[in-house]
């Protein structure tokens, strides 16, 4: 197996002194959620050199082989220049901004009025480093009355923010630059990263004796082969192997009683349950030796620290919720909370979930499924809008997401679109989703604006990064908040007889401005509803560096500085203005929070701060696994496709143009070697995959980390892409052509894309 970091190994070979070094411009990569800190060089409008930023507070200097093609993003050809307005022929008409903002104003205008605001939808509001975008887009919602919505993360995360809700009332943080013992459930962190300079703390885990790292994929992953266990179960056996795992702790007495019996609730009703689990059984349902099963769980219970991290080969595979759930008692039992290598709570400059108390979720029109986290869940978006149901949805507002190629079955999205009464899209790119709404109107991109993530979620130093932009925004394009302030004035809900006095009083000063912001709010409570854009349109000119789109970030400070005070100053920040201040002054990002480990105790939003074991319906569940099938595999459909694995090259659908890719430009199909040699099939073979969602054609990679039976396709592949302007072309297999919205979790919704049944032929 080769293992290549390009990124890391390659990052600081240019010497930076004198003059070149103002060439250099700080900002991060945007292709995942980590937001490395990353220093460009710019030749034109070229990003011609990229680099790790070593002074950044959180990535250090660590990038991987992703950052270095960026370019591909911003100077990605088909970026779109002009508004676009669909004619009923299908074919687009370029149109001006404020034709484009008049008719997206009074086309939702339209539907809202006729039908009731119930009958708007919004998708999307970011993707993995543009959250500032989603702040606008509320304000505007807040403007048309739109409450439903939703985005990527209720296709993901919520079964785990439901189990979250209800066991700790708030989102949790895994220390795995210090843990003891790593584990890694249905995630190939190598990859996919999701913790800060993810390799190289891989790469010491694996070096160092002391600390030991188990992974959990049928796969036998990057991750994997670093792994001291590497628990390889069968696809969608994860229950089977975890209860397994979480019954040796109990059935040797491994646990923790009297931490539990101190800290926690509900700890017996789980306890009884466990001790009641086959263990050999499970081992041989899940397809994992059970002396490597107890081998795991006797490392787990000799550990000072655990920190455990699931993603979506769990999160997107059969019994999800209750896997989270079950994961979550492999740390639990052995007490592994609020201490250095374990898992916490942390503070958030932006939360990105909310929580109900248990059971209050609201529920959605039409199907009446629970609303985890405010979203709606994505796999049954079709189901309210393809429906004869009078409270239907039939108007969606769509930004910075591509629902059309990244939720379930592509062809009953392309439905939707066409089913919806009034659609637009805001995006850099002509999209497949864009491709079939009623107006398309281009974004600046992340580089051309101030923007920054939310994903922030570290312990007990938390880190947020503003970035300024680096170049003037392509021509034709607007920012996000320039397009909602525009939407909002249309709108007539903001007027600049009560921004003019606030314009002034910025211009005075931060603390004129917020007596002149209070006041006025006290005058026309409304005008909080559209606060990032009243920020963005008063405060936003007074800011330096290009940043006026960071302003509402004036207001999440004032937040950080009422919920984490003590924290915020021991990162040394005397004020929620001195913390603004520094984030706008430093491109290396900041420290916003500095906690003791105690105060993870403080932030769990539960009753008397202990953490709730028993949840009745996973309880419930655990008993009714003996039941549960631990094969969905057919005649019909003797394979099992893992629809969209994260691969050394892949970043969701941000990357269009396939040219960045220098290898496997296709995005092959992984099979193991029996598997290839019963179909006859080579490396480099054509291969037809047929689901129940659809058939395609891909190119064939006979890889020996697959287990038989199982296969896998990339993600974010199947993307149209016109290089010369012409008809757009596809390269490689959209996964969910392949997918369908009915196979899925019946707690949250969410899709079992790594488990889909599927039939495999040689083409010949
Ligand atoms: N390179 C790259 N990195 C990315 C992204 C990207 O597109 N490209 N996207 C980002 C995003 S949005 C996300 S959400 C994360 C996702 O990050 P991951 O969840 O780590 O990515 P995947 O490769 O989709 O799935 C992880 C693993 O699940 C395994 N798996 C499949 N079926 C099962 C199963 O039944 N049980 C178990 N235990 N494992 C199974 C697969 O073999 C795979 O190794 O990655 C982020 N990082
Ligand atoms: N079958 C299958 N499907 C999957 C997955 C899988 O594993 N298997 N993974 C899922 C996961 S975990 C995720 S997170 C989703 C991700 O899918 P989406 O939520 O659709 O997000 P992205 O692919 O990141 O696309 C974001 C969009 O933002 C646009 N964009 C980039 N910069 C800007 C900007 O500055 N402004 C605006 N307005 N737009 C911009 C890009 O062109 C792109 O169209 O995909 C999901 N789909
Ligand atoms: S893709 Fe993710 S891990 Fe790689 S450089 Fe970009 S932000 Fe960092
Ligand atoms: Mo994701």
């Amino acid at each position: 197996m080769t293992v290549v970091g390009v990124g890391e190994e390659s990052r600081d070979k240019e010497p930076v002194e004198g003059p070149a070094a103002e060439a250099w411009h700080k900002t991060v990569c945007i292709l995942c959620s980590n937001n490395c800190g990353v220093e460009v060089r710019l030749d034109g409008r070229e990003i011609a050199r990229v680099r790790g930023n070593k002074a950044h507070v959180a990535s250090k200097g660590y990038t991987c082989e992703k950052a270095l093609r960026l370019n591909h993003y911003q100077n990605a050809k088909g970026r779109l220049t002009v508004p676009l307005r669909r004619e009923s022929d299908g074919s687009y008409t370029e149109v001006d901004w404020d034709t484009a903002i008049a008719e997206v104003a009074s086309g939702f205008r339209r539907v809202g009025d006729t039908h009731g605001s119930e009958s708007l939808f919004y998708y999307g509001g970011g993707g993995q480093g543009n959250h500032l975008c989603g702040a606008y887009g509320a304000a505007t919602r807040r403007a048309l009355g739109i409450r439903l919505r939703s985005n990527a993360l209720a296709q993901e995360k919520t079964g785990e923010a439901w189990v979250d809700g209800r066991m700790f009332g708030t989102h949790l943080h895994g220390d795995f630059h210090k843990a003891e013992v790593s584990v890694f459930v249905g995630k190939n962190p190598w990859h996919s990263h999701g913790f800060d300079e993810t390799r190289r703390v891989l790469k010491q885990i694996a070096a160092d004796d002391e600390r030991s790292m188990i992974v959990i994929d049928p796969r036998r992953t990057e991750t994997a082969d670093l792994a001291d266990f590497h628990l390889q179960v069968r696809p969608g056996t994860d229950a089977f192997c975890i209860a397994a795992l979480v019954a040796v702790l109990v059935q040797e007495g491994l646990h923790d009683a009297s931490w539990l019996a101190d800290n926690t609730t509900g700890a017996e009703a789980v306890i009884g349950e466990l001790g009641r689990v086959d263990v050999a059984d499970y081992a041989v349902r899940c397809g994992v030796d059970e002396a490597l099963i107890r081998a795991a769980g006797r490392r787990l219970a000799t550990a000072d620290s655990v920190a455990v991290l699931e993603d979506l080969g769990i999160e997107m595979a059969p019994n999800s919720t209750m896997v989270s759930y079950l994961q979550k008692l492999l740390w639990l039992l052995v007490g592994s909370f609020a201490k250095p290598g374990g898992m916490t709570t942390h503070s958030s400059m932006v939360p990105l979930f909310s929580y109900s108390a248990a059971g209050r979720e609201p529920t959605t029109p039409v199907t009446g499924s629970a609303i985890i986290s405010g979203l709606v869940p994505c796999n049954e978006i079709p189901e309210l809008v393809l429906t004869d149901h009078p409270d239907r949805i039939r108007a969606m507002f769509i930004e910075s997401a591509n629902p059309v190629h990244s939720l379930a079955s592509s062809a009953e999205w392309r439905d939707v679109m066409e089913a919806l009464d009034f659609s637009v899209v805001i995006d850099v790119a002509m999209t497949e989703t864009a491709r079939l709404a009623d107006y398309v109107l281009p974004a600046s991109s992340q580089y051309e604006k101030a923007e920054a993530t939310f994903f922030s979620l570290s312990f007990p130093d938390n880190t947020f990064t503003v970035r300024a932009p680096i170049l003037e925004p392509l021509e034709g394009t607007l920012s996000e908040a320039e397009i909602h302030r525009r939407l909002l004035h249309e709108l007539g809900v903001i007027d600049d007889a009560v921004l003019a006095p606030l314009k002034a009083a910025a211009e005075r000063g931060r603390s004129a401005f917020a007596s002149a912001l209070g006041e006025a709010v006290t005058a026309d409570p409304d005008l909080a509803g559209y606060g990032a854009v009243v920020l963005y349109e008063t405060l936003g000119p007074t800011l330096p560096d290009g940043l006026a789109e960071a302003a509402p970030l004036w207001f999440s400070a004032q937040q950080v500085a009422m919920r984490y005070s003590d924290a915020m100053r021991a990162a040394g920040h005397a004020d929620a203005d001195a913390l603004f201040d520094a984030l706008l002054g430093c491109r290396d990002g900041v420290v916003f929070t500095r906690h003791d480990y105690d105060e993870s105790w403080a932030m769990l939003n539960v009753a008397e701060a202990r953490i709730n074991l028993n949840l009745p319906e996973m309880v419930a569940d655990l008993a009714a696994l003996a039941d549960q099938p631990v094969d969905h595999r057919s005649d019909e459909f003797p394979w099992i496709l893992s629809a969209g694995e994260r691969r050394s090259f892949t970043a969701n659908t941000i990357m269009r143009d396939p040219s960045w890719r220098s290898r496997d430009p296709e995005g092959a199909l992984r099979l193991s070697p029996a598997d290839a040699a019963a179909l006859g099939v080579e490396s480099g073979s054509r291969i037809r995959i047929t689901t129940p969602g659809g058939t395609a054609v891909a190119v064939a990679e006979v890889n020996e980390t697959m287990l038989d039976g199982h296969v896998s396709l990339p993600n974010g592949l199947g993307l149209d892409y016109s290089p010369a302007g012409g008809d757009p072309e596809r390269t490689g297999v959209a996964p969910n052509e392949l997918t369908t919205t009915d196979w899925r979790d019946p707690y949250a919704g969410t899709p079992w894309h790594k488990h889909v049944p599927a039939r495999l032929e040689a083409v010949t």
